[in-house]
């Protein structure tokens, strides 16, 4: 079986900008610290490096204070780049930024158009489908334009459920393997998961659940040791990066970059 869902040559990242402090959040406990969140940023960046990728990291953009979050932007495949359409206002321009990027890699890079709007936190990309929520940020129609676009090369889409009151679909969930998900029960008890293999995060650690497999490594938030004991037990290798600053913006470890193996 291929590992590609995983196993990737780049990433894109971008760098913490100092209107960071009017980031987006649900709940208001405090403004993010800069000088923190660049350190737990370059320690993440670090990580991603530390696996053999070549990670592009962009300059800080002050006009979009979620700019960091570059996963939201854009749907990174083999064969093409899918530039996402954000609907929060303050986000919908960091589309139209990334997209000279992508450019720099794939040939093709597509585009989400109104009324469609979706974002990358909602989709989670197996060896065998593409889930995506739907959630505030991602629509029926967003969905369908993704299906109709991936469908050209072959790939599947299933449209899953975001619980309630949860701002993506990965903030409860992430890929470890060709058939192993990370995912918070309420999730899971959802039964978008049947047929995979799931691991639960630990009771009281759900904030834990959004990770990423990049290459050798689970990179997972630091302070849920629990859960980390559970991942280590089943073999992987954990990088844990502190996260408390993205934390506060609703924020995990997938948001921080796009994972990719460009086609050239
Ligand atoms: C937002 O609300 O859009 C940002 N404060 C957080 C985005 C997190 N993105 C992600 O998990 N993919």
């Amino acid at each position: 079986m291929s590992d590609k869902s995983y196993r990737f040559t780049h990433a894109i990242t971008r760098l913490p900008s100092e209107s960071i402090t009017d980031g987006l959040r649900a709940v208001d406990i405090g403004a993010p610290d800069l000088v923190t969140f660049r350190q737990h940023h370059s320690d993440y960046i670090e990580a991603l490096e530390s696996t053999g990728a070549k990670v592009t990291t962009l300059e800080a953009s002050e006009a979009f204070p979620d700019s960091v979050f570059v996963e939201d932007a854009a749907l990174c495949l083999t064969e093409v780049a899918i530039v996402m359409r954000p609907v929060a206002e303050s986000r919908l321009g960091e589309a139209a930024l990334m997209k000279p990027t992508l450019g720099q890699f794939y040939d093709e890079v597509l585009e989400i158009e109104a009324p469609g709007f979706i974002e990358g936190g909602d989709i989670l990309t197996t060896e065998r489908e593409i889930l995506v929520g739907t959630s505030a940020r991602t629509n029926r129609e967003g969905i369908s334009q993704l299906q109709q676009l991936v469908g050209h090369w072959g790939y599947t889409v299933r449209t899953v459920e975001t619980p309630a009151d949860v701002l993506h679909f990965k903030t409860d969930c992430s890929l470890l393997d060709e058939e192993t998900i990370l995912s918070t029960k309420r999730l899971s008890d959802s039964g978008c998961f049947d047929g995979y293999n799931i691991i639960h995060t630990a009771e009281g650690e759900e904030a834990c659940a959004n990770a990423i497999r990049f290459n050798d490594l689970v990179i997972m938030p630091d302070g849920f040791p629990r859960t980390q004991e559970v991942l280590e037990n089943a073999g992987y290798t954990v990088r844990a990066i502190g996260n408390t600053e993205a934390a506060k913006l609703d924020a995990g470890m997938s948001c921080l970059s796009l994972r990719f193996s460009p086609p050239t």
